[in-house]
């Protein structure tokens, strides 16, 4: 290059600097778009690779997408515990990943099964049910079909969003705090977020707008309901375990493990024994891990 080259290229180049200095506003939202573009196309090649990783995972077994294992059960959520619950009891082949674990539906559990995506513990269950002819309550009586699909939804669409202003809105996410181990950035979203966004759905959805005794009294009368219509039965429909178990079990090992200082644990303990009876039946029965699972968590 020659001298007048140079010269031109320097003169060029402060000029550049000059007229970017004039403009910090454009030149920090010039770097910030950058920043997220990179971001976020090295976040779709990152799940690209996953997706590829989890379809070669083996035939027929199932991908558990959850959130990180738990500090005292292994799962801090009560639809990953029903699911993995679900897995163990009709023996399918399953590997647990906590890479992802907000699915397509944008809502945690979901499953790859041979490079498929299905989200919705529910919808999930009944899909591994039909293709693993493990469909549990199928085989029972039409009427008790119907109680285990009312006790179900009592669960998932009722007790879940008592349990969900206990957590989130009046213990403001500190238990879950502590009986999970998030990373940072989901540690701040349980504090900062969480709280702020359980309020508005369980005011949407109706529940949110009855005082704290209130919504006590309506889990109380659900948890009343479970406990008497189990009994002195092992399980809910009979000498046998079947779906609606595993969702009783997700839901007993919130409140009996994560839900310290709530009147929920107690009143299972102390009012409803045999609903505690339940959960140590299902417990010895399906998790003869469940202490490395939960304590997995605390060691690593
Ligand atoms: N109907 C869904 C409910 C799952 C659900 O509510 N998951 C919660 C965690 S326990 C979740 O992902 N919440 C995030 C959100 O709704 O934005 C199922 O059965 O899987």
């Amino acid at each position: 290059m020659n001298t007048v080259t140079v010269e031109a290229l320097r003169a060029w180049s402060c000029d550049g600097l000059k007229w970017l200095s004039k403009r910090p506003g454009q030149v920090i939202s010039a770097v910030a778009v950058a920043v997220l573009v990179t971001a976020r196309i090295r976040l779709a090649s990152v799940r690209r690779e996953r997706r590829k990783r989890w379809a070669k995972i083996g035939k027929d077994i199932v991908v558990l997408h959850g959130f990180p294992r738990g500090r005292y059960t292994p799962n801090a959520s009560p639809f990953v515990m029903k699911l993995e619950t679900y897995l163990r009891l009709a023996k399918i082949t399953y590997v647990f990943d906590d890479t992802e674990p907000i699915g397509p539906k944008g809502q945690g559990p979901w499953i790859t099964l041979n490079g498929e995506e299905i989200a919705d513990s529910q919808l999930i269950i009944e899909a591994l049910g039909r293709k693993f002819d493990k469909n549990f309550t199928s085989r029972l009586p039409k009427e008790q079909q119907a109680i285990a699909l009312a006790m179900n939804l009592m669960m998932t669409e009722h007790i879940t969003w008592g349990l969900r202003i206990w957590r989130y809105v009046i213990d403001k996410g500190e238990q879950l705090r502590k009986c999970s181990r998030y990373d940072l950035v989901s540690e701040l979203a349980v504090y900062l977020w969480f709280p702020r966004i359980a309020k508005k759905r369980a005011w949407a959805q109706g529940i949110g707008r009855h005082s704290e005794k209130e919504v006590e009294e309506m889990l109380r009368q659900d948890f009343a309901a479970l406990s008497d219509y189990l009994g002195d039965k092992p399980f809910l429909m009979g000498d046998n375990p079947c779906e609606v178990d595993c969702t009783l079990f997700g839901y007993t090992s919130q409140v009996l493990w994560n839900y310290n200082g709530s009147p929920y644990g107690k009143m299972v303990k102390e009012d409803y024994p045999n609903l505690e009876a339940h959960h140590t039946r299902m417990k010895t029965l399906l998790y003869p891990d469940w202490d490395e699972l939960s304590s997995l968590a605390v060691k690593e």
